[in-house]
């Protein structure tokens, strides 16, 4: 009875079979609903659903999605692209481990490791930023000299905070041990932190830094080959509300974007993840905003 009269099974972008079957995928989502070292507010593990579910009522053609690399330069209009022809599988969720995060983490690299190993792109949907740490790690670990770009409203650079190294709030810490970091949109970190960014001469910067700086500045910071990390609080939460640890004078979509298409343009982008979004706290729009901004990056990592 699964014909065209219904609506697919819940995947990401509601493919039918043929854009979806995991053999035929260059693209696998894997939703991993934890949230047990939040600090803030909670609910980021209903995240991966909620993206999923609003991304059934995104368009498959991307009218934003600049054609890359033709000349056209980031911020023109696009002349649209249609992602999901490369095949976009939804694993089910990541079952939680709840014996420590580190087990957790160790969960994810294992299982991003083998579908990075079985040929897949992979695009990880939190869940609170820690699953990024494994994630990250497994990109770090097959793919040489690979830097990491992280959108975050904080710092995250805490050696350990409550009781583990493996808490939300030391994620670019432990990313920075296996890949050197670009971050932008910090505005939050404690003063420790903030000492030990400008003592190692880290490259974080605010969003109106990096306004100052631009997005070739950012993007010519990176290696060839870049891991994303998107903490949904990088954005302004008049932007996205939905987050457990939200920041005033965050970035606006258009300057993600730009800066999204700039690094694409330049660069080999290998794989990402979308973190934080706790539907719950905030509007409807968010997930739509996390799933807009998940399929516009597959899209640019997949121009060619
Ligand atoms: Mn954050």
């Amino acid at each position: 009875m699964a014909d065209e009269r219904f609506f697919p099974a819940g995947n990401f972008a509601a493919l039918s079979a043929e854009y979806s079957a995991y053999e035929r995928s260059r693209v696998v989502i894997l939703p991993v609903p934890y949230d047990s070292t939040a600090s803030g507010w909670v609910g980021s593990r209903e995240g991966p659903a909620a993206i999923i579910a609003a991304s059934a009522n995104m368009e498959l053609y991307d009218i934003g999605l600049p054609t890359l690399p033709t000349g056209r330069q980031a911020g023109q209009a696009g002349t649209g692209a249609e992602p999901y022809l490369a095949g976009i599988h939804t694993l089910p969720e990541v079952a939680v481990h709840t014996g420590n995060p580190q087990g957790m983490v160790e969960r994810i690299e294992e299982i991003v490791g083998e579908l990075i190993d079985a040929g897949k792109f992979v695009v990880t949907l939190g869940g609170e930023h820690t699953v990024a740490v494994g994630a990250a790690r497994a990109h770090a670990r097959r793919i040489p000299a690979l830097s990491v770009l992280a959108f975050d409203a904080h710092a995250d650079m805490r050696d350990t905070y409550l009781d583990s190294p493996y808490n939300h709030a030391c994620t670019l810490r432990r990313i920075s041990e296996v890949a050197p970091i670009v971050q932008v949109g910090l505005r939050s970190a404690e003063r420790e932190e903030h000492e030990y960014i400008r003592e190692q001469g880290l490259r974080f910067y605010g969003p109106r830094e990096y306004r100052a700086l631009g997005p070739e500045g950012v993007a010519e910071q990176l290696s060839d080959s870049v891991y994303v990390t998107f903490d949904l609080d990088a954005f302004d939460s008049s932007v996205v509300a939905a987050v457990g640890t939200p920041e005033p004078g965050g970035l606006l979509w258009d300057e993600v974007s730009e800066l999204l298409e700039t690094v694409a343009r330049r660069r080999r982008l290998v794989g990402f993840d979308v973190t934080e979004l706790a539907p719950s706290l905030g509007p409807r729009a968010n997930a739509q905003l996390a799933a807009k901004l998940a399929y516009r990056i597959i899209g640019l990592a997949l121009r060619e």
